[in-house]
């Protein structure tokens, strides 16, 4: 299988909330999670552009839903970060709602790639947002992120934990361990975008 070119990402548009959103055609992934989880660095990484997604050191910091092509119709979104303690209940409130209004609506997504810290482990909003993403048949991408911060034994326990977990409640998802930093699992990520397109197109 040829692999789509994901050094040809550009920056399409940001939006403040779902409903501005004025792209319709094609197909898209999001990237979601936490704050600070690593999801624009993880868009910098498979565009292996440095700065194409600001990665900030303050979590909650990128409060825009950001658009990027990974080419003319097919879109990659980095949405912001859902609950952080030092924003408002409101704020972390507010980006749960709209991604589950977006998932349940928006008929150009065809998978997403959910981001936890691989230390920290599943928290009550992943789960939420994993089964509305069930019900919807949308493609779940779990990344058991900066697994560099870990050694090989506490890898693969964690790894064994987070499927026990998600078969425990009978979701269905994708899972890999995952690393921007070291660069792990960014080949097996790529297939699997390129073959949730390519079943699409
Ligand atoms: N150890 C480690 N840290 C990472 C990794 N990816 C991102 N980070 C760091 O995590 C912090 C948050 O990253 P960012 O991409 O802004 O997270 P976002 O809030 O989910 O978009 C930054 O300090 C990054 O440098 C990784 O693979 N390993
Ligand atoms: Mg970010």
């Amino acid at each position: 299988m040829k692999l789509l070119n994901f050094n040809s990402f550009s920056f399409l548009k940001s939006f403040s909330c779902i409903k501005e959103i004025d792209i319709n055609f094609g197909f898209e992934i999001a990237c979601i999670g936490y704050s600070n989880v690593g999801k624009s660095t993880l868009i910098n990484v498979l565009s292996n552009k440095k700065k194409l997604s600001r990665v900030s050191k303050l979590p909650g910091s990128t409060q825009l839903i950001n658009f990027f092509n990974i080419f003319d119709n097919f879109r990659i979104i980095d949405f912001p970060g859902y609950g952080y303690s030092k924003f408002s209940k409101q704020s972390q409130l507010k980006w749960v709602e709209e991604i589950k209004k977006f998932i349940s609506y928006r008929k150009y997504l065809i998978g997403v790639i959910i981001l936890v810290d691989i230390n920290f482990f599943f928290k009550k909003n992943d789960l939420e947002i994993m089964n509305v993403l069930n019900k919807k048949k949308i493609k779940i991408i779990i990344l058991l992120n900066k697994c560099d911060k870990i050694n090989n034994f506490l890898k693969n326990e964690k790894y064994i934990l987070a499927k026990k977990k998600i078969l425990s409640l009978k979701i269905k998802a994708d899972i890999q361990i995952f690393s921007s930093f070291k660069k792990i699992g960014i080949l097996q990520l790529k297939k699997k975008i390129n073959s949730l397109y390519i079943k699409k197109i």
